[in-house]
């Protein structure tokens, strides 16, 4: 008997080995018989009928007309990645996970990252919650993590969820729309849910519109309970910062990318690993003592509120870092089964009731999507260490359970597997009192829609707040149902005043008068404008050439961005070879065509007189600068590449011309005299480590 449940960073891998396969030389049938012609089928004579007796046609056919399984009812567009998870201190004190104990161990883990309403072949930019799901394989058992990028949620109570989620997926009459919430049906229902308001404010905001998976937060929602050895039970919320910060992308560039790149997430979570740009992640958690447990004006049961940060720090236990893509998107990412109650000693549950109804809904769920009882035998899904019970048989099972006994209590297997009350390793659950009456009844509580969403309101920096009234005039201008835009319009003035008016404004409804008196309270923590802008690793920036370029200019510059981390590519009207001023050779990396400004984080257009006569020439160059401009993003030019930036649309920033120091206005650097590259490249990569240049005027009458 195998009972070794040690689990290192390579167990999962190791075990997942076993379940690969290379492609061999020979073709064969499932049966490993070979097969001579897999180009044509069995006929009777050259031009007669097909025969049945073809077992490899049929077989082959068989397989593939059953290719397909029913996709995630929500959060079916995912990518997923493995990697492992390191704690960085013993958290002894709080929780007897064993996964948490031991700084020097690493755990092995697969993340799926995925948006919500959209189908199975959506895109990846829409307006959306991203979910943020974790397995942790453990040496006590598998322990799943899954949270969001949002740490509130819509409803109070999971016996919502089915009407939430109708809601906001497609109308069942038409289809329509796909992968977005800006439709009737979903606005009719938020408008007579108050107690979403809060997360429709995080739904408007910048946060649905993630740069990339690795720039985004996770959060586990609900209130958890950390038990320690002692049997002392904590509350606690779990909390994922993104060591590369928090960014977002624009909503013109989302809807573009969606056409241009509905890949985009994908791609970017993809290629950072391939490029060995590890994501990483470090894992917090908010502790909450029981005493504590009303101390707060609100419920901490409640799923629609957050514990500030500023109340209860986030104090950061470890950190996960993603280093390996699957190797069969199918095969793992499509067939990982996640779900809240795979739980470790040490981890529980707290009275959430939306948590609680999570509890139901995933185990069932993957009854149906991975066809039966068996899913957690799916190689993906299988505990790094050993299983033993009596559950036998179902569809596809793989398990060949010898011996005579499936069942228990047994004298005959020896009393095995045993459930033994004496082990310390087994899962206890926290001896909770709870005494009630049954009833179908929200706490009083939980009654308070507003407050928060008006923290919110107000932690926000004047572009975020600019987005969120954007935001709301797309979403309701699309809602045909005047009386729906008033409802929202009352509710937004729950929250604000001056949101309310603003919303108002776009959407043909009258100015509401004020009703609420606004707290006046924020939390810097939530506006995405203080998060982490030090770095460009990973960032993508265009060079914008044609024949003639400088390629001293272009050189330096490459080379400076590479060094910090970005990666540069050569940006051209045709992907053939280009030739320097001086002569030199280069290869584009895109066109004008297979690419667009909005796959990159920044642009450079170095000098070359020729080079940038041509870019003027081309409207697809014009607008590459116009469009990246309008969208916030770091913009340099040297020498003659300052003429391109004077042919754009670009308004009302000041070119550096021949004149002084290298300075950035609101992003855009350009610099006649590029006899020090050095200091042009390291102020355009503090400007593009600011991810955004919200700051600039006048930037709505741009053309892009
Ligand atoms: Fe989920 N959710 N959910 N959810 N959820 C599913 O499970 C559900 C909620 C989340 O990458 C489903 O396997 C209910 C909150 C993620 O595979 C389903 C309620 C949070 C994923 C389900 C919620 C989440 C899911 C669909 C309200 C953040 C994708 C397929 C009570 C804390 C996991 C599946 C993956 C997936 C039910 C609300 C996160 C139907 C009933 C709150 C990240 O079981």
């Amino acid at each position: 008997m195998n009972d070794d449940r040690r689990v290192d960073e390579h167990s999962k891998d190791k075990q997942l080995e076993t379940f690969r396969r290379e492609t061999g030389e020979e073709l064969t049938t499932n049966q490993g018989v070979s097969i001579d012609d897999t180009d044509n089928s069995l006929k009777v004579g050259e031009r007669g009928p097909t025969l049945l007796e073809d077992f490899h046609f049929r077989e082959k056919m068989t397989h593939f007309d059953h290719e397909r399984i029913p996709e995630r009812v929500v959060h079916a567009r995912g990518s997923g990645a493995h990697g492992y998870f390191q704690v960085y201190e013993s958290m002894a004190e709080y929780t007897k996970a064993k996964f948490l104990q031991d700084p020097n161990a690493k755990t092995p883990v697969f993340v799926r990252f995925s948006t919500v309403v959209g189908f199975r072949g959506s895109a990846d930019t829409v307006r959306d919650v991203r979910g943020f799901a974790t397995k942790f394989y453990t040496e006590e058992g598998v322990y799943d993590l899954v949270g969001n990028n949002m740490p509130v949620f819509f409803i109070q109570d999971a016996i919502k969820f089915p009407d939430l989620v109708h809601s906001i997926k497609p109308e069942p009459h038409n289809q329509i729309p796909q992968a977005s919430a800006a439709h009737d049906n979903f606005w009719d229902f938020i408008s007579l849910m108050p107690e979403s308001m809060h997360m429709i404010m995080w739904v408007l905001s910048d946060r649905a519109l993630p740069r990339s998976y690795r720039m985004m937060e996770g959060f586990g929602v609900h209130t958890f309970r950390f038990i320690n050895a002692a049997g002392k039970a904590r509350f606690v919320k779990f909390h994922w910062k993104p060591k590369l910060g928090m960014h977002s992308l624009v909503w013109d560039e989302v809807q573009k990318l969606a056409g241009k790149d509905p890949d985009y997430n994908r791609r970017d979570l993809w290629n950072a690993i391939e490029m060995g740009e590890y994501p990483e992640f470090e894992l917090g958690v908010q502790i909450i003592e029981e005493e504590d447990e009303h101390k707060f004006d609100f419920d901490i049961l409640d799923p629609t509120k957050i514990i500030p940060e500023e109340m209860v720090p986030v104090k950061i236990i470890g950190k996960m870092v993603l280093n390996r893509n699957p190797d069969n998107f199918f095969a793992e990412t499509e067939q990982v089964a996640f779900h809240p109650g795979h739980v470790v000693p040490g981890i529980d549950f707290s009275n959430d009731p939306l948590l609680q109804g999570r509890l139901f809904s995933y185990l069932d769920t993957q009854l149906i999507r991975l066809g039966g009882p068996n899913f957690a035998e799916i190689p993906i899904n299988r505990s790094a260490c050993p299983v033993h019970n009596n559950q036998r048989d179902g569809y596809s099972r793989q398990t060949i359970d010898k011996g005579r006994t499936n069942y228990s209590p047994n004298s005959l297997g020896g009393g095995c597997p045993m459930a033994n009350p004496e082990n310390l390793r087994a899962f206890t659950h926290y001896a909770e009192k709870v005494e009630g009456h049954k009833i179908r009844k929200r706490s009083d509580s939980f009654k308070d829609h507003f407050s928060q969403a008006t923290l919110f309101w107000n932690s926000m920096s004047s572009a975020e707040k600019d987005h969120i009234v954007s935001a709301a005039h797309f979403e309701l201008g699309k809602v045909q149902y005047k009386e729906i835009r008033q409802r929202m319009v009352d509710l937004f003035n729950q929250i604000d005043n001056e949101l309310a008016k603003r919303v108002a404004k776009g959407i043909g409804i009258p100015e509401p008068q004020p009703v609420a008196q606004n707290h006046g309270q924020s939390s810097p923590a939530l506006s995405m404008e203080n998060t982490v802008k030090d770095t460009v690793s990973s960032r993508q920036v265009a060079i914008l050439v044609a024949d003639g370029f400088d390629s001293s200019q272009l050189k330096a510059m490459q080379q400076a961005l590479q060094n910090a981390g970005a990666k540069a590519m050569i940006v051209s009207q045709f992907s053939n070879t280009i030739t320097s001023s001086t002569g030199e050779e280069m290869e584009a990396d895109k066109t004008f065509l297979t690419s667009a400004s909005v796959m990159f984080d920044a642009i450079y257009v170095p000098g070359g007189q020729q080079s940038i006569e041509t870019l003027k020439q081309q409207g697809d160059a014009i607008h590459f600068i116009n469009e990246a401009f309008r969208h916030g993003k770091a913009i340099a030019a040297t020498g003659e590449g300052e003429e391109l930036l004077k042919a754009s649309q670009i308004q009302g920033i000041h070119l550096n011309g021949s004149q002084g120091e290298v300075s950035s206005d609101s992003g855009v650097i350009s610099v006649q005299n590029a006899s020090n590259m050095h200091a042009v490249a390291q102020t355009f990569i503090e400007a593009i480590a600011q991810h955004r240049h919200w700051s600039r005027q006048q930037k709505s009458k741009v053309p892009a």
